[in-house]
């Protein structure tokens, strides 16, 4: 039996928060054998990020567009959060069990100053943007939305992430009292993400706090989520309580539920179809026409960011580091 077997206990034979997370932490270090097999090579890293600088210019062009928002209804009732159920209009129906406060993040693995922290003073003395990004899902839709929040860079760089911090794991909450969907097996929670540091250091990533200038509802993820506007929605990871520096790829729950469809970078990528459908076209869902008859428009390398983010993967063969 492997470690990650021996680990996996039944979620509704959990009710200690702190169980979760010590299991997230062996599930980490485990994913440091090279024992997962990403992208089809047995514990295989990919060549180290080529140095690249953005002026704050070229980040600022990321931010604006004039495109069609996505209306606030749609934005809030047309979801994925599997812990809160698998169809997208069970997260907005689903009743408001979750305590966004008290609400900590642990911060640990290579950094110079681990911790716990409240959400409040993880926030501290920062100022939430306004940054109109596009959300762009893996099915084939896209929001554009008006998020707040603050730049991911901003927190992480409070903890001194030392140079063995090669990657950033982040783990969603796993409570299956505030949250209904743990107790089913759709996915091996905790919910598990991974950036590789320099994506996590973009301009471009944020740790968004909220939509349309209000808090977000907790089927957008309260009271903190990631928003990575250049790779597929599920790397967007919802409601964080821990953040890890690592130093190999970390193990993420989609990959993990279904390696050939979903790999670590998940660049939204038209030239790289997902194993049963196309990634060419996407369907728009905004302003006041209807989600089901919005037409297909074609989806851009990088969803439109490459200008700001194709030199972080310069020399990288993008249809194997999927
Ligand atoms: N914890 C957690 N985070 C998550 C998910 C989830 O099921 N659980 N779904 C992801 C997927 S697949 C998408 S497309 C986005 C959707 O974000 P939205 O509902 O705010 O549009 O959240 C991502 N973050
Ligand atoms: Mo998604």
């Amino acid at each position: 039996m492997s470690l990650r077997d021996a680990l996996k206990v039944p979620a509704n034979q959990i009710t200690d928060e702190a169980v979760y997370r010590e299991r997230r932490r062996l599930l980490a270090a485990f994913a440091t054998v090279p024992a997962l097999g990403l992208s089809g090579c047995v514990g295989a890293e990919p060549p180290p990020p080529p140095k690249v600088t953005l002026t704050p210019e070229q980040a600022r062009s990321g931010f604006r567009t004039d495109e069609t928002l996505t209306r606030f209804e749609d934005v809030t009732t047309y979801n994925n959060f599997y812990e809160f159920g698998t169809g997208k209009a069970d997260p907005s129906r689903a009743p408001r069990t979750l305590r966004t406060r008290p609400w900590t993040v642990a911060v640990g693995g290579h950094c110079a100053k681990p911790g716990k922290v409240g959400v409040d003073d993880l926030l501290k003395g920062l100022t939430p943007e306004e940054r109109v990004y596009r959300l762009r899902c893996v099915e084939g839709w896209s929001m554009v939305i008006p998020w707040l929040g603050v730049p991911l860079a901003s927190v992480l760089k409070r903890f001194e992430p030392t140079s063995q911090a090669k990657y950033v794991a982040f783990t969603t909450l796993a409570d299956p009292k505030q949250m209904p969907g743990v107790a089913w097996s759709s996915l091996d929670w905790p919910y598990r993400e991974g950036l590789r540091i320099d994506e996590a250091m973009h301009p471009l990533t944020l740790l968004a706090t909220g939509l349309y200038g209000k808090p977000l509802l907790q089927q957008n993820g309260a009271p903190l989520r990631l928003v990575v506007p250049w790779k597929y929605g599920f790397k967007s990871i919802k409601s964080i309580v821990a953040i890890d520096f690592v130093e190999k790829m970390p193990e993420t729950a989609w990959h993990e539920a279904q390696p050939s469809e979903y790999g670590f970078f998940s660049n939204v990528n038209p030239a790289v179809d997902h194993p049963r459908w196309s990634q060419k076209t996407e369907r728009r869902i905004a302003g006041t026409a209807s989600k089901l008859f919005a037409e297909r428009i074609p989806t851009r390398p990088f969803n439109g960011y490459a200008e700001q983010v194709a030199g972080l993967y310069r020399g990288l063969d993008l249809k194997k580091w999927f």
